[in-house]
């Protein structure tokens, strides 16, 4: 059995059936989360790129010149670009995701647009601790990069390990550069994942039609449906995939029952207050140094040192 199919069973078998998000993505399904940025109910992007264009001398006067600056995911959007035109001379660029093509692909763009550049590529899962690159000249510091509030999508726990990791990557005189969905009135936040065009649930229901491809499940995803609901003690999106009949899905000699209305959860989306990353930046070793934010405070970019 494969490592992907007995986690994904141990995720079907609890006594909420889970699946990690990461199984949102395939090919189809990145192609729709660029879809969902492009959203007008979708806040988070526009609103981070908005920040990083409002602030970028600043930011790039923190960064420095001869500067490295790490990726966590492989950075084709416009806030990397952006970011990548703007820094001092020498910067050296390292994008870091576990889908080694996509990854590739988006390294040689980044390369043609940016001559001069040293664009240093690593295949690694950066939710663990990987070995950074060797760069022709040696980074003044370490910078690491980490937007679209991906960070909500992992538990606290789980958030606070990956920012203990991130302080290690970025070593002596390094930071961390992060965006950082806030909370907000909880209609707003439930819109962007309810999106009138259905695209979210699109995303959602696309896990299924991946993992019968991929792993060879027999997911009948017409009879599923997308929930996304704000849970305001929480402070986060939960995001599920309804069963709208009792069934039976199968691979192999494996079975799993859904009742009627049952859900699996496919992923969590945090959103934090200042004062509560604040605090889980602090408990990993880092001091917040600047957090820019819009007018209406639905987003924050946050820049965090090594004391
Ligand atoms: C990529 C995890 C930041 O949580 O807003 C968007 C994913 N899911 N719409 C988010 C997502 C549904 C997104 N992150």
């Amino acid at each position: 059995m494969s490592a992907a199919l007995t986690e994904i069973l141990a995720g079907l078998r609890l006594p909420e059936k889970m699946i990690s998000p990461k199984y949102l993505y395939d090919e189809r399904g990145s192609q729709l989360f660029d879809e969902i940025t492009h959203l007008p109910e979708y806040y988070p992007t526009e609103t981070e790129l908005g920040i990083t264009m409002d602030n970028m001398p600043e930011i790039c006067d923190l960064i420095g010149k001869r500067a490295s600056l790490i990726e966590y995911g492989s950075g084709s959007s416009r806030k990397t670009r952006a970011l990548l035109d703007s820094l001092q001379q020498q910067a050296v660029y390292v994008p870091v995701d576990i889908s080694e093509d996509h990854l590739l692909l988006s390294a040689e763009k980044i390369r043609s647009e940016h001559p001069g550049l040293e664009v240093l590529p690593v295949v690694a899962d950066f939710t663990r601790p990987f070995d950074l690159p060797d760069p022709t000249i040696m980074p003044l510091r370490n910078i690491v990069y980490f937007p679209g509030s991906t960070i909500g999508n992992f538990t606290n726990d789980v958030a606070q390990e990956l920012l203990g990791f991130m302080y290690q990557e970025a070593g002596t005189d390094g930071a961390l550069l992060i965006g950082v969905d806030l909370q907000k009135d909880p209609a707003i936040i439930e819109r962007a994942y309810n999106d009138s065009a259905g695209v979210t649930a699109q995303f959602n229901l696309n896990m299924l039609t991946h993992l019968n491809r991929e792993i060879g499940f027999d997911f009948d995803v017409s009879s599923f449906t997308h929930s996304a609901h704000y849970d305001t003690d929480e402070g986060r999106m939960e995001i599920r995939l309804i069963s709208e009949k009792s069934q039976v899905v199968t691979i192999g000699d494996e079975h799993i029952e859904f009742d009627d209305g049952e859900s699996i959860l496919t992923e969590y989306s945090h959103k934090y207050t200042l004062e509560g990353f604040a605090k889980m930046a602090e408990l990993a070793g880092f001091a917040v140094r600047k957090v820019w934010t819009d007018a209406d405070e639905l987003f924050s970019v946050q820049y965090c040192v090594r004391p």
